[in-house]
């Protein structure tokens, strides 16, 4: 149903409100902090999947210690195709494809070592897993990234950490220059306590060929990643998520990343019973509390044996994706409400690349929204414009009661994309209260939705 719009407000207020202290190190200011135009396309893409596969796939382990032979890897159907698009019909943008875990064992024909595919049965050891899986992401249309574990467990290497240098250098240099572009390289700190790395060299070696990826890693492991990690593999934002987060005594935007698998405590493959496949209404609360809280979101992907995904994971896959699209498909606010207001319009034109602006130099303003009809919702949407910074300190969604402003959510921090569960609410007029901003603030979307409408 189509409703004219009655009317639509907007106001900025400069600086009415008094502003708490901003947080201040090294001289730079929270507020002026802003991310890369690599970071912000990064952020964009929302929600990509992580895949696991190799020698642990056939043994059964989630950390092979090293040991066990090549010859076990040997699936017989494998089809990265088949990967890829159960990611696409989830609505994944991105693959980063586990080219080493901790057990060693390599997906590509690496140069370095022997405990690769090319001493595996598989394609008669002439097979290149990270090529096939780079071209099939690329195929339908998935930005592409590799996991090459610091921590080896098979190379006898490793206990010398100059020679494992050079040995993990080489390896860097391999996946940075032989498989096109990468989105994102994934540094993961997993076993490595105590180990001594040269990390400012590998980076130095992947940006010779990688100037755009960014490198994703906790800080414990390496001080300068571009994306950290959330701290939990949950899928969940347990914060109030700021993108600009102190790094060694500078404020750096580092964008969370959650990791969390579709398979409960896998990240390898085997399991394809009901009780460890995520469930429809799971996956969507972690959509909700990654994406939804200004995060990424990284599912884990399991290929089992034979090199394909369970088909009870496509198809939760393809649920994901419709259920997504059934919850967020349907933005009440658009086709409802017109406004002349050309900068109003960017806020409320279901296009994340417009945005509205708030008055020059304004710490606090107000986008209003006023339907013809009252319209019930669940669900506030809110999108920043990142290339501005993260402006939003804090804000109130709230509805005209007839009487007063009533708020129906008070948070702090929006960024990339912030979504408000709600108790239904049913009002005509709906406004965003920007509280407290550090500068004018560029909302990019402000959408509304039922999640129990009939498309759910
Ligand atoms: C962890 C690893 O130890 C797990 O095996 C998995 O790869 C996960 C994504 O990161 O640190």
């Amino acid at each position: 149903m189509f409703w004219p719009v009655l009317a639509l407000l907007v106001c900025g207020i400069a600086a009415t409100t008094p502003v708490a202290a901003i947080p201040s190190i090294s001289g730079s200011n929270f507020g002026d902090v802003l991310p890369s135009p690599q970071q912000v396309r990064w952020q964009d893409l929302e929600f990509g999947v992580l895949v696991h596969f190799g020698t642990n796939t056939f043994t059964g382990l989630e950390w092979g210690d090293g040991t066990a032979k090549p010859s076990v890897f040997n699936p017989d159907a494998l089809d990265a195709e088949q990967w890829v698009q159960a990611a696409r019909d989830a609505g994944a943008r991105y693959l980063v494809l586990v080219a080493k875990h901790h057990d060693g064992f390599c997906l590509w024909p690496t140069q370095e070592s022997n405990y690769s595919v090319k001493s595996s049965p598989w394609r008669g050891g002439k097979g290149d897993l990270v090529a096939e899986v780079g071209a099939a992401a690329r195929k339908y249309g998935l930005k592409f990234g590799v996991y090459l574990s610091p921590w080896d467990r098979h190379e006898p290497l490793y206990k010398n950490s100059a020679a494992y240098n050079d040995y993990y250098e080489s390896q860097v240099q391999d996946l940075a220059s032989h498989y096109g572009d990468l989105t994102e390289f994934w540094l993961d700190g997993a076993g490595s306590g105590g180990h001594v790395y040269d990390f400012p060299r590998f980076i130095e070696a992947l940006r010779v060929y990688q100037p755009n990826t960014l490198v994703f890693a906790d800080v414990a492991l390496f001080e300068y990643g571009d994306i950290r990690w959330v701290g939990n593999e949950d899928g969940f934002v347990p914060y109030e998520n700021w993108n600009v987060v102190d790094r060694h005594g500078a404020l750096r935007w580092r964008p969370a990343e959650v990791d969390t698998p579709l398979r409960k405590g896998h990240w390898f493959g085997g399991a394809d019973d009901e009780a460890s496949l995520k469930s429809v209404a799971e996956l969507m609360k972690t959509y909700e509390e990654s994406v939804g809280r200004g995060a990424q979101l990284m599912l884990g992907l399991a290929p089992n044996r034979h090199g394909l995904l369970p088909q009870s994971d496509v198809v939760r896959l393809r649920e994901f994706g419709a259920a997504i699209k059934a919850r967020y498909g349907n933005n009440l606010v658009r086709g409802r409400v017109h406004s002349q207001d050309e900068n109003l319009e960017r806020a409320l034109d279901d296009d994340p690349d417009t945005f509205w602006s708030a008055p020059a130099g304004s710490h606090h303003a107000v986008i209003e929204v006023r339907f013809d009809k009252p319209v019930t919702f669940d669900r506030a949407m809110i999108m920043e414009w990142l290339e501005g910074g993260q402006r939003v300190r804090q804000y109130q969604v709230e509805i005209w009661d007839g009487s007063r402003w009533k708020a129906v959510a008070r948070a702090q921090a929006v960024g990339h994309k912030k979504i408000e569960i709600l108790e239904p609410v049913t009002a005509s007029r709906v406004r965003l209260n920007l509280l407290s901003t550090t500068d004018a603030a560029q909302i990019r979307e402000l959408a509304l939705y039922d999640s129990r409408s009939r498309r759910n």
